[in-house]
């Protein structure tokens, strides 16, 4: 079965007008809805980190989050924190998250990898080689899949010294992360350096701009969504563990699918 996290991004636009409680609230609605659309986890943001984003101060991001943290977890959700920051995670963690998904793979905060040890949650360690104002500057590879997956590696040695047992421990190959176009299909197309690694494995693709490569520059969000669901299918065959999505019930359907192809479901 490929797990679905569901993508719940706390929008920094209704804070600016004093309207914190109403993005807690949306968010938190919008939580509910993938939960009932089938999502396993929810993947909670406070801090965008798509390409040429700026950082939001620690005390912004928490303040976002942990309210909508700590009411998806009372209402019984699995959740994850989408940080780089390790005391959000903690303080995530404290709220009832059960992962720390940190797509700096712990080169944005040395002392990550501490608190994710001490937390007892899953960590997801993401591939990643800077920030995302000029991760376009670090795209530069010779042969991107192992290269990814040893840079992999070498997180990978860091965390386990410091205290997560392995078994805690999924890796990302961060598709547009320090990446171009091409190298993400190719990333994507040599998905099994990163398997290798005997780690889970998760991959996110939503809606990122690399589709457009396939699908033209105008692609829409709903056109994005179907290139995602694909890359979901692919990504399962490929033996990803889970796949972070914003549309949860295209991705559900699509994964059901391929599942009945296979003979099996996918519940
Ligand atoms: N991508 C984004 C944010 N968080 N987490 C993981 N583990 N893997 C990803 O690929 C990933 C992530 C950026 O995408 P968004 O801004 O659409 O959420």
């Amino acid at each position: 079965m490929t797990q679905l996290w569901g993508i719940v991004n706390v929008t920094p636009d209704s804070f600016s007008d004093g309207g914190r409680y109403a993005s807690v609230d949306a968010a938190m609605a919008h939580g509910y809805e993938l939960l009932a659309a089938g999502a396993h986890v929810l993947d909670i943001g406070g801090e965008s980190t798509r390409p040429g984003s700026q950082r939001v101060p620690v005390e912004v991001e928490q303040q976002r989050v942990i309210p909508v943290i700590e009411a998806l977890a009372e209402a019984g959700a699995v959740i994850s924190i989408d940080t780089m920051n390790a005391s959000t995670a903690a303080a995530a963690v404290r709220a009832g998250a059960r992962y720390i998904n940190d797509v700096a793979g712990g080169l944005a905060d040395p002392d990550m990898y501490a608190a994710a040890a001490e937390s007892g949650a899953d960590y997801v360690l993401g591939h990643w080689r800077g920030p995302s104002s000029d991760m376009y500057a670090l795209a530069n590879y010779t042969n991107v899949g192992a290269e990814v997956a040893a840079e992999i590696t070498e997180r990978l040695a860091g965390a386990l010294a410091a205290g997560i047992a392995p078994e805690r421990i999924v890796v990302d190959p961060g598709v547009g992360f320090a990446k171009t176009a091409e190298h993400n299909w190719t990333l994507l197309r040599e998905l099994d350096h990163v398997s290798a690694l005997g780690h889970r494995v998760l991959i996110g693709t939503s809606r990122k701009r690399f589709f457009t490569t396939a699908l033209g520059d105008d692609a829409t969000e709903e056109q994005r969504d179907v290139a995602t669901a694909v890359t979901s299918v692919l990504a399962a065959q490929a033996g990803a563990w889970a796949v972070r999505v914003h549309n949860v019930a295209v991705n559900r359907d699509a994964l059901a699918v391929a599942a009945a192809w296979q003979g099996v479901t996918n519940d």
